[in-house]
Protein backbone atom coordinates (compact mmCIF):
# COMPACT_ATOMS: atom_id res chain seq x y z
CA UNK A 1 0.00 0.00 0.00
CA UNK A 2 2.80 2.86 0.48
CA UNK A 3 4.39 1.53 -2.72
CA UNK A 4 7.74 0.76 -1.79
CA UNK A 5 9.18 -2.41 -2.35
CA UNK A 6 12.40 -1.81 -0.54
CA UNK A 7 13.38 -1.60 3.33
CA UNK A 8 12.55 1.66 4.60
CA UNK A 9 15.50 3.38 7.05
CA UNK A 10 14.46 6.47 9.33
CA UNK A 11 16.63 9.43 9.77
CA UNK A 12 16.60 12.58 11.84
CA UNK A 13 15.60 15.95 9.62
CA UNK A 14 15.78 19.16 11.73
CA UNK A 15 14.34 22.76 9.55
CA UNK A 16 17.26 25.52 11.50
CA UNK A 17 15.74 28.24 13.11
CA UNK A 18 16.68 30.27 10.07
CA UNK A 19 14.38 28.54 7.57
CA UNK A 20 11.84 28.26 10.33
CA UNK A 21 11.97 32.21 10.24
CA UNK A 22 10.58 32.21 6.65
CA UNK A 23 7.71 30.60 5.55
CA UNK A 24 8.15 30.16 2.33
CA UNK A 25 11.08 28.51 2.90
CA UNK A 26 9.17 26.32 5.36
CA UNK A 27 6.59 25.65 2.70
CA UNK A 28 9.11 24.61 -0.04
CA UNK A 29 11.30 22.23 2.60
CA UNK A 30 7.73 20.51 3.62
CA UNK A 31 6.88 20.13 -0.06
CA UNK A 32 10.76 19.12 -0.90
CA UNK A 33 10.15 16.16 1.68
CA UNK A 34 6.63 14.93 0.39
CA UNK A 35 7.80 14.89 -3.55
CA UNK A 36 10.88 12.89 -2.49
CA UNK A 37 8.43 10.38 -0.78
CA UNK A 38 9.69 10.84 2.64
CA UNK A 39 6.52 9.40 5.08
CA UNK A 40 6.87 11.71 8.19
CA UNK A 41 6.50 9.67 10.88
CA UNK A 42 6.87 12.70 13.34
CA UNK A 43 7.22 15.73 13.48
CA UNK A 44 7.33 18.92 15.80
CA UNK A 45 8.22 22.56 16.29
CA UNK A 46 10.37 23.00 19.38
CA UNK A 47 12.78 25.74 20.87
CA UNK A 48 16.02 24.14 22.66
CA UNK A 49 17.96 25.71 25.48
CA UNK A 50 20.93 26.71 25.07
CA UNK A 51 22.34 23.21 27.03
CA UNK A 52 20.21 21.47 24.60
CA UNK A 53 22.26 23.06 22.06
CA UNK A 54 25.57 22.52 23.90
CA UNK A 55 24.25 18.64 24.57
CA UNK A 56 23.52 17.52 20.89
CA UNK A 57 27.08 19.46 19.13
CA UNK A 58 29.08 18.05 22.09
CA UNK A 59 31.07 16.35 18.86
CA UNK A 60 32.29 19.41 18.07
CA UNK A 61 33.19 21.28 21.19
CA UNK A 62 36.33 23.32 20.74
CA UNK A 63 35.90 23.62 16.96
CA UNK A 64 36.00 27.33 16.09
CA UNK A 65 32.31 27.24 14.96
CA UNK A 66 30.81 25.68 18.31
CA UNK A 67 29.67 29.09 20.46
CA UNK A 68 28.03 30.62 17.45
CA UNK A 69 26.32 27.33 16.74
CA UNK A 70 25.22 26.43 19.79
CA UNK A 71 23.93 30.12 20.03
CA UNK A 72 22.27 29.93 16.74
CA UNK A 73 20.42 26.64 17.59
CA UNK A 74 18.95 28.23 20.47
CA UNK A 75 18.12 31.37 18.84
CA UNK A 76 14.35 30.00 17.86
CA UNK A 77 11.93 27.70 16.94
CA UNK A 78 12.90 24.66 14.99
CA UNK A 79 10.75 21.74 13.39
CA UNK A 80 12.16 18.32 13.78
CA UNK A 81 11.40 15.36 11.39
CA UNK A 82 11.54 11.46 11.75
CA UNK A 83 11.83 10.66 8.26
CA UNK A 84 11.53 7.49 6.95
CA UNK A 85 12.63 6.05 3.73
CA UNK A 86 14.40 3.89 1.33
CA UNK A 87 17.68 4.96 2.42
CA UNK A 88 16.66 7.95 4.23
CA UNK A 89 19.89 9.02 5.73
CA UNK A 90 21.87 9.40 2.49
CA UNK A 91 19.19 11.17 0.34
CA UNK A 92 17.72 13.19 2.81
CA UNK A 93 21.55 14.37 3.13
CA UNK A 94 21.99 14.62 -0.94
CA UNK A 95 19.06 16.85 -1.14
CA UNK A 96 20.87 19.09 1.67
CA UNK A 97 23.85 19.24 -0.12
CA UNK A 98 27.30 20.50 1.20
CA UNK A 99 27.86 21.95 5.07
CA UNK A 100 29.00 24.97 3.39
CA UNK A 101 26.79 27.22 1.44
CA UNK A 102 28.98 28.95 -1.14
CA UNK A 103 30.72 25.69 -2.17
CA UNK A 104 27.00 24.14 -2.22
CA UNK A 105 26.39 26.86 -4.41
CA UNK A 106 28.79 25.89 -7.07
CA UNK A 107 28.89 22.38 -6.34
CA UNK A 108 25.39 21.31 -6.15
CA UNK A 109 23.16 24.40 -7.23
CA UNK A 110 19.67 22.47 -6.71
CA UNK A 111 20.65 21.34 -3.03
CA UNK A 112 18.75 22.60 -0.09
CA UNK A 113 21.79 24.36 1.35
CA UNK A 114 22.40 26.05 -2.13
CA UNK A 115 19.24 27.17 -2.15
CA UNK A 116 18.47 28.74 0.94
CA UNK A 117 20.82 28.87 3.20
CA UNK A 118 22.93 31.72 4.83
CA UNK A 119 25.82 30.84 5.92
CA UNK A 120 28.01 27.97 6.99
CA UNK A 121 26.16 28.06 9.63
CA UNK A 122 22.81 29.06 8.82
CA UNK A 123 22.69 26.57 6.61
CA UNK A 124 18.98 25.50 6.69
CA UNK A 125 18.79 21.89 7.56
CA UNK A 126 20.48 19.30 9.87
CA UNK A 127 20.56 15.40 8.50
CA UNK A 128 21.75 12.16 10.53
CA UNK A 129 25.00 10.93 9.15
CA UNK A 130 24.61 6.99 9.98
CA UNK A 131 22.71 4.80 11.60
CA UNK A 132 24.37 5.20 14.55
CA UNK A 133 23.86 8.79 14.91
CA UNK A 134 20.13 8.60 13.40
CA UNK A 135 19.18 6.36 16.44
CA UNK A 136 21.27 8.90 18.91
CA UNK A 137 19.03 11.85 17.33
CA UNK A 138 16.04 10.49 17.10
CA UNK A 139 15.80 9.78 20.78
CA UNK A 140 17.14 12.87 21.37
CA UNK A 141 14.42 14.91 19.72
CA UNK A 142 11.87 12.17 20.25
CA UNK A 143 12.45 9.96 23.77
CA UNK A 144 9.49 8.10 23.35
CA UNK A 145 9.58 6.92 19.99
CA UNK A 146 10.27 3.29 19.53
CA UNK A 147 11.97 2.82 16.26
CA UNK A 148 11.19 -1.35 16.70
CA UNK A 149 7.50 -0.89 17.48
CA UNK A 150 6.85 1.63 14.64
CA UNK A 151 8.78 -0.98 12.23
CA UNK A 152 7.12 -4.13 13.39
CA UNK A 153 3.42 -2.46 12.97
CA UNK A 154 4.51 -2.69 8.93
CA UNK A 155 3.45 -5.26 6.89
CA UNK A 156 6.63 -7.33 6.34
CA UNK A 157 7.70 -6.30 2.95
CA UNK A 158 7.95 -2.80 4.08
CA UNK A 159 10.10 -3.49 6.52
P1 LIG B 1 24.64 18.78 10.25
O1 LIG B 1 25.38 18.00 11.31
O2 LIG B 1 23.96 20.03 10.79
O3 LIG B 1 23.72 17.96 9.42
O4 LIG B 1 25.71 19.34 9.23
P2 LIG B 1 26.98 18.61 8.66
O5 LIG B 1 27.09 17.21 9.17
O6 LIG B 1 26.93 18.85 7.19
O7 LIG B 1 28.11 19.52 9.28
P3 LIG B 1 28.97 19.33 10.61
O8 LIG B 1 30.40 19.35 10.20
O9 LIG B 1 28.48 18.17 11.43
O10 LIG B 1 28.68 20.68 11.38
C1 LIG B 1 27.51 20.82 12.15
C2 LIG B 1 26.93 22.18 11.93
O11 LIG B 1 27.81 23.17 12.43
C3 LIG B 1 27.65 24.38 11.67
N1 LIG B 1 28.95 24.75 11.08
N2 LIG B 1 29.34 25.99 10.97
N3 LIG B 1 32.45 26.98 9.38
C4 LIG B 1 31.32 27.14 10.05
O12 LIG B 1 30.92 28.22 10.38
C5 LIG B 1 30.54 25.95 10.36
N4 LIG B 1 30.89 24.70 10.10
C6 LIG B 1 29.86 23.93 10.56
C7 LIG B 1 26.66 24.09 10.58
O13 LIG B 1 25.38 24.52 11.05
C8 LIG B 1 26.73 22.58 10.47
O14 LIG B 1 25.55 22.06 9.89
MG1 LIG C 1 27.00 16.58 11.25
Amino acid sequence: PLGCAKALQLTLAVIKPDAVAHPLIMKALHQKILEHKFIIVKSKDLVWQRQDSERFYAEHEGRFFYQRLVEFMASGPMRAYILAREDAISYWRKLMGPTKVYRARYTSPNTIRAQFGLTDTRNTTHGSDSVESAQREITFFFPEFHAQEWMERLEPSFR
